[in-house]
This record gives C-alpha cells, sequence and structure tokens, in this order.
C-alpha cells in the first residue's frame, strides 16, 4: 500500500491580528513581544544554527540521550500506547527527531503539527517516500492556545511528542494548561517530552549568549521581523542583546536594550524608549527533574519516568496514564 500526506490547516493567524499583537506589546510600559516574532525565515535558520553551536548544549544532550536510551524509551512507550501508536508531533518543523524514532515506535500514522501547514509539506513528503504504508499528516495549528485536532486523526491511544524544551517557553501555569490538552490528546496513550534542566548559571547564560553572537543576532533578527510586519523603524544598530538567568523563576530572560534613548514610529503608533529601556522577548523556563515530575502529575498523568544525560543537563520524560 502506498498512502499520500493529508494536509489541513486550521485558523492560521493573519497579517492585521499578528501586527495588532505585536503593536501591543510595544506600547505597554513594560515592552515584549511574544519569541513566536523571531521565526520569520532568516530567524529560523538563526535558530538552526544555535543549535549546532558549542555553547548551546539542549539540542545536541537531548539527542544523545535518545540515542543512548532509545530501546528503553520506546519499550516504555509501546507499554504505554500498545503497538503502532499513532504519534502527535508538536512543533515538528523538519520531523527528523521524531522521524529518528520510527524505527523503534513504527507508527500506524504520523501527526506532525506546527504553526504553517506549508512548514510541513516537503518533509511530509519526503518522509512518505521513505514509509510508504504509513499514514501521515501534517496540521497547520498555534497550539499555544488551544491544541485540539480534527476528530479522526487521533483514534486510540496517541504519543504526543514535544521535544527541544519548547515547554520552556510556557510559563508554570500555560505548561500546566498544554499538559492537561496533551494528555486529553493522548487518550490513555503518553507524553515524550525534553525539558532543559536548571543548571550553573555560567553554562545557562553561555547557551543564550554565545562567543559568535548567533543568539544575539537571533534576538535582533526579531526588530528586522517587526520593521517588515509593522512598517517600523527600529534601527538595529541601537539595540543590544541581554540574557540573564533568574533564579527566582527559574529562566532565562532575553530582552533587547537601547543603547541610548531612541523613538520607534510605525503607522499609527510611535513609542520612545529611555535609554538602557528594554523589550521583554523571551523567557525560557528550566526545571529540577522533580519540579517537572510534578507539574506532568498536577497534569493528569499518573506515571512518569525520565532519562536523563551523565551531567543532568536535560531531561527526556515520559509521562502516561
Ligand atoms: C526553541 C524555546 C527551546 O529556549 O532554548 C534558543 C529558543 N532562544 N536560544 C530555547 C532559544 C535562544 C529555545 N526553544
Amino acid at each position: 500500500m502506498h498512502n499520500t500526506p493529508q494536509f489541513i490547516q486550521l485558523h492560521q493567524a493573519d497579517h492585521a491580528s499578528l501586527a495588532a499583537e505585536a503593536t501591543a506589546g510595544l506600547l505597554a510600559p513594560a515592552a515584549a513581544v511574544s519569541p513566536k516574532f523571531f521565526y520569520d525565515a532568516l530567524g529560523s535558520r538563526l535558530f538552526d544554527v544555535i543549535t549546532e553551536l558549542p555553547e548551546y548544549y539542549p539540542t545536541r544532550t537531548e539527542a544523545a540521550i535518545v540515542d543512548q536510551h532509545g530501546p528503553a524509551i520506546a519499550q516504555a512507550v509501546l507499554s504505554a500506547c500498545g503497538s503502532a501508536p499513532v504519534m502527535v508531533d508538536l512543533g515538528a518543523g523538519n520531523c527528523a527527531k521524531a522521524a529518528r524514532l520510527f524505527p523503534l515506535l513504527e507508527p500506524r500514522r504520523y501527526v506532525a503539527v506546527d504553526i504553517s501547514v506549508d512548514y510541513l509539506r516537503q518533509a511530509l513528503h519526503d518522509l512518505q517516500r521513505r514509509h510508504p504504508a504509513m499514514g501521515l499528516a501534517g496540521v497547520g495549528l498555534d497550539f499555544s492556545s488551544q491544541l485540539q485536532l480534527p476528530a479522526g486523526l487521533v483514534d486510540g491511544p496517541a504519543l504526543v511528542f514535544y521535544p527541544g524544551s519548547s515547554i520552556g517557553n510556557f510559563s508554570p501555569d500555560a505548561a500546566l494548561q498544554l499538559l492537561r490538552q496533551a494528555r486529553t490528546l493522548a487518550a490513555g496513550g503518553a507524553m515524550l517530552i525534553g525539558v532543559d534542566l536548571v543548571k550553573p548559571v555560567a553554562q545557562l547564560e553561555a547557551a543564550y549568549d554565545d562567543a559568535l553572537g548567533v543568539t544575539a543576532a537571533f534576538n535582533l533578527n526579531l526588530l528586522n521581523h517587526l520593521n517588515r510586519l509593522l512598517g517600523s523603524d527600529f534601527q538595529l544598530r541601537d539595540w543590544r542583546h541581554v540574557a540573564l538567568f533568574d533564579a527566582v523563576q527559574s529562566r532565562i530572560e532575553m530582552h533587547l536594550a537601547a543603547r541610548q534613548a531612541t523613538t520607534v514610529r510605525w503607522p499609527g503608533s510611535v513609542r520612545v524608549f529611555a535609554a538602557g529601556e528594554r523589550i521583554h522577548t523571551e523567557n525560557s523556563y528550566k526545571w529540577t527533574p522533580a519540579a517537572f515530575t510534578a507539574l506532568l502529575h498536577r497534569a493528569g498523568f499518573a506515571q512518569v519516568q525520565h532519562w536523563t544525560d551523565p551531567q543532568g543537563w536535560f531531561g527526556v520524560c515520559l509521562a502516561s496514564g
């Protein structure tokens, strides 16, 4: 049997609502914009470069954990979900992380979810050639507000896959909401999720302020994106990358700080920034294994297993029940 991928786009945010959201954030007394505005075409490529930086340990550490413990993870997944599960990949992108698990999990259907279905087309067509019998679906959905898939895609216990510590962008309350919805979606199956762990501040801050300046470029490029989206006149030279660990909230914060007083204009709006004033662009929460396990339990999962690297820098959790 040779299948063909199915594609569905659910409510995509339009230009006007994105511009309104960015404008509201910039005009707030404490200016802040969502980290989703990092990911224009250049920003997505800069993020791919970040994952290869020596200081940015999460991507390669997670890959090493999955490599090392793949058989144990797969055995635990299959005992929670049954054989040939449906696999739902949140923020799938190029689908590469999930595809590495296919030989171990042999899912009967793979549902890739990302903000725009267009990001998924090429990857799913390529995957279908390598896995002709697998059912493949691409869903365009911003699941950060609501995680709900079209009926019929998940029939029976599923594995919800959420790697990369993307959960780190969510506050603990918002993370709890997402995990609860993921548990409902899994329908008695399981969730396999990667989470970045608390570690010495020097390593955390280096990972978000690398010596090559790629993360600084990634952060500053958000202003290029806003200039295109809004028609604003941000001068990138007037801004400086800031990345700091807040131990109280257990999160890396990224900001853009004005090097001197500066005025930014765009159609219908003007915003004056004082010297040193910041735009908050990202939170990246770091968890302890105990706190994240407790969060998964609060989300309703009865069992939690986790795997880590020898330094205990990153965690891969399987939550079920
Ligand atoms: C994609 C949210 C997991 O928080 O580490 C990397 C984004 N920001 N460097 C992270 C990011 C700066 C990344 N996540």
